[in-house]
């Protein structure tokens, strides 16, 4: 190891942490080190591995590196990647929570969150609350409660937590802080240097950054949080593949450009949206209108790519609009390259009851969207035809 990479920039971590070029004498000199598919490491004899690797599932050298650049760039000790955000998901709650323990969830999470605490681990008892409400969230903490699971901002409605806030009364509890950081990415958010004590991503999104790799990933410093999630990781086998730690290292070494012409250009749709007549409301982090706009402004460097509008109308009014779009994709998933757009009550929350959509806000015609990098000028032309073409 030539340098010390963590006393550089974000930028410079995400291109470096994790990758040495290879100055061996006699070896190839790569400046991008090797994509290594073997499942299997040879040994000398039964007691004598060749290096520290001795199976795929355990470890691997290209997963190890993309680890080290996740955590590098979280500034956190370790990172776990698997094989999707929910199996980063489930490998926490089969880590930290046994039959009858009880966890508290912001109440706008991700729908397959809310699917998977609710129709797969059924022998928890979750409890979901505005976590803004300190009051409320301390009189819901009881004896059997583990963990506290935030988004920040939430999907799809942006809502934004006090993290440092909670953080505090959680640990006063002796609760397990958890951070889904797969909106802001660690470019804008840090969320263990607010109190956090786990981060998890679905890195199919903003890390991966164009659409082709599906993965997630755990992140944290604690050693002894990273032994339990580990242990998990090897034990129940849904690691991140080579190849796709592969791509999400490349993925990672543009995330800060990325990220800051996904900011740019959500702002440009954001503010254009808001000023249309037949828009009720938009909600983006960065806007002065967003209900939590200070907040955000203190615990992050900045506001994202996703937002979230409210169209005037009807279902079949948003529909309709939908259909007109030549350039956005109707699509679920965010934080690609590319412009998509989606109707949560119809496609990513729609197996959260309606009631439940109603009232915290999901209306049929929330609009959300993942504002890509495209020339900006094309996306307001495509909404504004669009608009055009509805009543
Ligand atoms: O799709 P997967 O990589 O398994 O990640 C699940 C997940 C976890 N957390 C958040 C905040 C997410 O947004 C997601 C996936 N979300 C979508 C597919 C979506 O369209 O919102």
């Amino acid at each position: 190891m030539r340098r010390d990479v963590t006393k550089y920039g974000f930028s410079t971590r995400s291109i470096h942490a994790g990758e040495e070029p290879d100055y061996e004498a006699g070896a190839t000199g790569d400046v991008v080190p090797p994509l290594h598919l073997t499942t299997t490491y040879v040994w000398y004899n039964p007691s004598k591995p060749v290096s520290e690797y001795d199976y795929v599932r355990s470890s691997n050298p290209t997963r190890k590196a993309y680890e080290t650049k996740l955590a590098a760039i979280e500034n956190v000790k370790y990172g776990l990647a698997f094989a999707s955000g929910m199996a980063a998901e489930t490998a926490i709650l089969q880590a930290l929570t046994s039959s009858g323990d009880h966890i508290i969830g912001f109440d706008d999470l991700y729908g397959g969150t809310r699917r998977l605490f609710d129709k797969v681990y059924t022998n928890l008892l979750i409890s979901y609350i505005d976590l803004n409400d300190l009051e409320k969230f301390e009189a819901t903490i009881r004896p059997e409660t583990k963990i506290v699971w935030i988004e920040s901002p939430t999907n799809p409605l942006t809502k934004i937590c006090d993290i440092a806030a909670v953080a505090k009364v959680a640990h006063k509890h002796g609760l397990v802080v958890v951070v889904d950081n797969t909106f802001l990415s660690p470019y804008f958010l840090k969320p263990t240097e607010l109190g956090a004590d786990i981060i998890v991503h679905s890195t199919t999104k903003y890390i991966g950054g164009h659409s082709d790799v599906l993965g997630g990933a755990v992140l944290m410093s604690d050693d002894d949080l990273y032994e339990k999630v580990k242990a998990i990781q090897n034990n129940c086998g849904a690691v991140l593949s080579p190849f796709d730690s592969y791509l999400n290292m490349r993925g990672i070494k543009t995330l800060s450009v990325r990220m800051e012409q996904h900011q740019k250009n959500a702002f440009v749709v954001a503010r254009y949206l808001e000023g249309h007549p037949k828009v009720n409301r938009v909600l983006y982090p960065g806007l002065e209108s967003h209900p939590q706009h200070e907040l955000v402004k203190r615990q992050s460097s900045g506001f994202g790519g996703m937002l979230s509008f409210e169209l005037k109308g009807t279902l079949e009014d948003a529909e309709k609009f939908m259909g007109q779009l030549t350039l956005f994709v109707t699509a679920e998933s965010l934080g690609g390259v590319e412009s998509l757009i989606e109707l949560p009550s119809k496609m990513t929350h729609v197996h959260v009851d309606k009631s439940v959509r109603e009232a915290i806000g999901i209306s049929d015609t929330l609009i959300r969207v993942s504002v890509g990098i495209e020339d900006v000028k094309d996306l307001i032309a495509d909404l504004e035809q669009a608009l055009d073409s509805i009543n």
